[in-house]
């Protein structure tokens, strides 16, 4: 069939709206009609070339919400009709990976999936006979996409797709790596650096989950006012310092945090979230995703006197099994998405959601199909 698309044909190229050919699914896929998805900072990270499975030219989009249209042959857990959130971390239930009980991070689809194909190897996407890659399994930048069915969680029908959209993504890591990685207990501290869709999300998260003191930071501070809506106590702007940031938390916490989050993808900024952590317990969760090349470091005494340095994948959150719970969350008014709404656009604008992330201005800027 022919299909809307945003093609993303080269690093660092705006997005071209275009007619692309998509196959219909094959054994254990399911074609799926977008209804609406965000845009998140790994987008733009993978649109830059900095990730080293970035691949072009690609269908990117990987924060979405819409229906089933057709189900590939041994397809049973979704049918026509459901309502589904594509899954850039699967669930198969039946892998090394999802048997452990210790991780989310399914290995049934991944290698393929970095490699911007289907399980079988090949793409559903071409243009003129040339193959577009898929990306994270879930290219939600189309009006129709192909996903294998380990790769959607089948959700409510009565919830909004262009809200839920965001717990494809953004708001699910934020809570989740709230609660599943760091376990962060009532009272305790936490330092959440960067304040976009994610770091508002953990801040949401902190606050669920009772934590005393959410001290907020970021280097624009037209993010303090959501910050302080979703429940951060403090805001602080690494600009207004004269001295490293992490020795400002330190102060301002009588030794440091008990848990930090880094939301940005900035290496520095990483060894800033470890070190502002309480000496013998403090737990640095690493969220932010960083490019080809780059690395962290810090003393190893950092660690030999206790604190902890962790990362977090989708919020450790098992996206199949969980999934719907959140939806239903959203639904009875636990979890706020509206706030985090703060643009909506037709793919044909899809490049002005990039702009208004990158200017600052955006928290989520959800396509509307
Ligand atoms: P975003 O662009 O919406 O927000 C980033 C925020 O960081 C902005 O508010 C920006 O002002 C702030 N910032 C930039 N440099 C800073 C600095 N030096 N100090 C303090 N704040 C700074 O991005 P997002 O969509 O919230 O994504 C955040 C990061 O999380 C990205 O790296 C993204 O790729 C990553 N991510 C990871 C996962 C995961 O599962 N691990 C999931 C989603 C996103
Ligand atoms: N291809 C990238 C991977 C970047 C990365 O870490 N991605 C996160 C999700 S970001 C969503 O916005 C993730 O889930 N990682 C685990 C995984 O299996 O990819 C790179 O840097 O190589
Ligand atoms: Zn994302």
């Amino acid at each position: 069939m022919k299909v809307k698309a945003a093609v993303a044909w080269g690093p660092n190229e705006p997005l071209k709206i275009e007619e692309v050919d998509l196959e219909g699914p094959k054994k254990g896929e399911v074609l799926v009609k977008m209804h609406a998805t965000g845009v998140c900072h790994t987008d733009a990270y993978t649109l830059s070339g900095a990730d080293p499975e970035g691949l072009f030219p690609v269908i990117l989009g990987h924060e979405g919400g819409g229906v089933v249209v057709e189900v590939g042959e041994g397809v049973t857990s979704v049918e026509v009709g459901d309502h589904v959130i594509p899954l850039y971390t699967a669930e198969c239930g039946e892998c090394k990976m999802c048997k452990s009980g210790k991780t989310n991070l399914c290995s049934s689809v991944r290698e393929t999936q970095g490699r911007g194909l289907m399980p079988d190897g090949t793409s559903r996407f071409s243009k003129d006979g040339k193959m577009i890659h898929h990306y994270m399994g879930t290219s939600t930048f189309a009006e129709y996409t192909v996903v294998a069915e380990v790769s959607l969680a089948k959700v409510s029908k009565e919830a909004p797709l262009d809200k839920i959209c965001l717990l494809g993504c953004g708001v699910t890591t934020g809570i989740g790596a709230v609660f599943n990685t760091a376990k962060v207990e009532e009272g305790a501290t936490i330092a959440v650096f960067g304040l976009g869709g994610i770091g508002l999300s953990v801040i949401q998260g902190a606050k669920m989950a009772k934590a005393g003191r959410i001290i907020a930071i970021d280097i624009n501070d037209d993010k303090k006012e959501m910050a302080m809506k979703f429940g951060a106590t403090d805001f602080v702007n690494p600009k207004k310092y004269d001295k490293p940031i992490q020795e400002v938390i330190v102060e301002l916490t009588d030794g440091g945090v008990d848990y930090s989050f880094e939301c940005v993808g900035n290496v520095e900024l990483m060894r800033s979230a470890l070190e502002c952590c309480h000496k013998g317990w403090g737990e640095s969760i690493i969220i932010g995703v960083a490019g080809a090349g780059q690395e962290i470091s810090t003393r190893p005494f950092q660690l030999v006197t206790g604190r902890v340095w962790r990362g977090s994948a989708f919020g450790g959150v098992k996206g199949r099994t969980e999934l719907p719970g959140y939806v239903d969350r959203y639904m009875s008014g636990e979890i706020n998405l509206d706030d985090l709404v703060t643009f909506k656009l037709p793919l044909e604008k899809i490049n002005e959601a990039f702009d208004l992330m990158h200017e600052g201005k955006a928290i989520r800027t959800v396509i509307d199909f």
